[in-house]
């Protein structure tokens, strides 16, 4: 057991660090509001992170001063809204390190970047194909493979994870073989916050020549992502997970492979010439950004990025785990308690449920609080049938959160579950 004096000493390190947080935390507006009458603690980050003042208002000055449709016209204000909207994309392009910027395509989100590839990959993958995913990805991560195998009479395979939440390596590596087309992973997962070890699954993915696809919905905002080092075929992620707006995300892909496979949607923009006989299709990125893109999105994105090349990312990975694992000591406190995911390589998320209570009822209860937790499935149901649970509760960390609100989460549980019991 840590000494009296070490544990003081922690106490001092965190309070320390936390002081430095706060002056993050003033840059989110919304964070300043009571809910049901008291001050809001917002632990949904995994769902959605809150945006700050920078994000909040490259977007206001994007559409009072540049506001114009891109790529089309020789006037001022679709020059200046162009010029934004590949700046946009040259930040992404830096933040990922990508080789080049025309690797990077604008999407939606993490969703539309799988979908994305599932469709347009279909012309590389045939009947017999063998499609790896694990056990623990979440819904947008099944369901497109589930499609694409319907289509081309591929198979979907499962990797399966052990009772703390890691991906059974070895079982993985006897799972890709010569029929193994494509391999798509999370990098940090939403329910679980296990940390896939994905140089190594894409390594071996690699030797049998299969597709890598990862997606980093979790990891982007809080692990620095080097796709030319993870040497992986497709990387993804959303903008509202990293401090940027929502409806817009992020597909990067190798360049052989994007120059290899169908476009996903058709019209505008990705088209270098149209007769009523045939289309010739447009240079990488816009063969893949059919329409209007998402401009404002991508603005507010290349802000996001902005805002987090400003922060000292180690202090903010050490504050996150701070909070984590007070939680978590705190909860292991609390009778009827279970932990859902324990993997030794975990980002700053904790689910867990209540014996005899569903989810659902505690988040209710603690939202009288003004708490704001997930509950549910978290778009993994597959992963709660392993676990033989209807949900979870999942309290995920960021930046801007203080160890006192865990005190809040702590206090307002115990009033669930008392008031449960009854
Ligand atoms: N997870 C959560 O509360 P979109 O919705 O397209 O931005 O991201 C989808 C997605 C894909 N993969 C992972 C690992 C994710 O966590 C998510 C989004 C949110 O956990 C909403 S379900």
């Amino acid at each position: 057991m840590a000494s009296f004096l070490a544990i003081a000493k922690i106490d001092v390190m965190n309070a320390k660090r936390e002081k430095e947080m706060m002056k993050i935390r003033e840059e989110f507006p919304i964070l300043d509001q009571k809910i049901n009458g008291e001050d809001l603690v917002y632990l949904d980050n995994a769902a959605s992170t809150q945006k700050p003042r920078t994000v909040i208002n490259a977007i206001k000055n994007y559409y009072e001063n540049d506001h114009s449709n891109v790529h089309r016209g020789v006037h001022t204000l679709s020059v200046r809204a162009t010029e934004a909207y590949e700046r946009a994309r040259q930040k992404v392009t830096e933040f990922v390190n990508s080789p080049n910027k025309h690797q990077i395509i604008f999407t939606k989100g993490t969703t539309e970047s799988i979908n994305l590839i599932a469709s347009s990959v279909t012309n590389l993958i045939e009947k017999n194909d063998e499609i790896l995913i694990t056990a623990m990805e979440h819904h947008s991560n099944i369901v497109p493979w589930q499609e694409l195998c319907k289509r081309t009479g591929a198979t979907l395979k499962v990797i399966p994870i052990s009772e703390d939440g890691d991906i059974l390596m070895d079982k993985y590596r006897e799972m890709v073989t010569n029929k193994t087309k494509l391999v798509s992973v999370v990098h940090l997962s939403n329910t679980l916050g296990t940390i896939n070890p994905i140089e190594k699954i894409i390594n071996k993915a690699k030797s049998h020549s299969a597709i890598t696809v990862i997606d980093g919905a979790q990891a982007a905002g809080h692990i620095p992502i080097d796709v030319q080092k993870l040497d992986c075929d497709f990387y993804l992620f959303s903008g509202h997970k990293i401090y940027g707006p929502t409806g817009i995300g992020v597909l990067y892909g190798k360049e052989d492979i994007l120059n290899k496979i169908d476009p996903y949607q058709y019209g505008g923009e990705m088209i270098l010439k149209v007769t009523f006989d045939e289309t010739t299709y447009n240079d990488l990125p816009h063969k893949f950004e059919a329409g209007t893109p998402n401009i404002a999105g991508a603005v507010g994105i290349g802000a996001s990025i902005d805002f987090i090349n400003s922060l000292d990312r180690d202090l903010c990975h050490k504050h996150e785990m701070s909070l984590h694992d007070y939680a978590m000591d705190k909860l292991e406190r609390i009778d009827g308690i279970r932990i859902i995911g324990r993997s030794s390589n975990k980002s700053a998320i904790l689910s867990f449920v209540i014996d005899g209570m569903h989810p659902h009822d505690i988040g209710t209860i603690i939202n009288q609080k003004g708490i704001a937790v997930r509950t549910g499935h978290h778009c993994t149901m597959p992963l709660m049938d392993f676990y033989e649970i209807p949900g979870t509760v999942r309290a995920s960390f960021s930046i801007y959160n203080t160890h006192s609100e865990i005190d809040k989460l702590i206090d307002a549980l115990k009033l669930a579950i008392k008031m449960l019991k009854q």
